[in-house]
């Protein structure tokens, strides 16, 4: 059975909400990400995956996977069918891929990381205005447009989803872009992600508790 490591609401959402939409089953591993303890069996995720960073996905050959980009597309290549991935060979598969690394670097790294791991000691005021010329791009995008890829859900829209609702908490507000929050709002109507925030809020109150 596939594993997947992951922290409630951190990046590693995307996977899981891939892997439900999917409909694959996976066993769940949650990490610490500050303690770097995986609390399965307390051990030092270290260990488990030198990056120390989730998501790792833990294959059937029991080979790892990690970085989003290459996890998503993992997942929904194993359910071609879902239409979570255009096939390869597809034009669209390389805007999959365009709007993977752009909400993997320009997003995520470039503005939520430093935002959530780093003491703000006036360092982050650029990260801070960069991020709303940065989010115009996707809600240009979406104005006339349900989905990031083509007509259907695909796994974009899982990263984005989960990207979307770290703004809040990072002080930024998605109300600003209408066409984000109609999004953001749609996607979170979705049964498969529905469930996948709940099961990680629920997760992450017994880890504040
Ligand atoms: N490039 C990686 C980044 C993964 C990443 O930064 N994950 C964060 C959680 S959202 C993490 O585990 N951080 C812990 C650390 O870097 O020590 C990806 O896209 O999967």
């Amino acid at each position: 059975m596939l594993q997947l490591y992951f922290s409630p609401m951190a990046c590693s959402l995307a996977s899981r909400i891939a892997l439900m939409e999917a409909g694959l089953e996976a066993r769940y591993h949650l990490v610490h990400l500050r303690t770097k303890q995986v609390v399965d069996d307390d051990s030092d995720f270290r260990d488990v995956a030198p990056k120390g960073a989730v998501p790792v996905l833990v294959l059937e050959n029991g080979e790892q996977l990690t970085e989003s980009a290459a996890v998503l597309q993992y997942i929904a290549d194993l359910k071609p069918e879902t239409g979570l991935a255009p096939r390869f060979g597809d034009p669209d598969r390389y805007r999959l891929q365009e709007w993977l690394s752009f909400i993997g670097a320009e997003i995520h790294k470039a503005f939520l990381f430093p935002t959530f791991w780093y003491k703000d000691d006036g360092s982050l005021a650029k990260p801070r205005a960069r991020i709303t010329q940065t989010l115009s791009v996707p809600a240009t995008h979406l104005a006339n447009r349900e989905f990031l890829v083509g007509s259907g859900f695909t796994v974009a829209d899982a990263h984005l989803t989960w990207a979307l609702l770290l703004l809040r908490p990072a002080g930024v507000d998605v109300a600003q872009w209408p066409p984000l929050a109609a999004y953001l709002e749609r996607m979170q109507a979705r049964p498969a992600i529905k469930g996948a925030i709940a099961t990680e809020m629920a997760l992450r109150k017994t880890m504040t508790a």
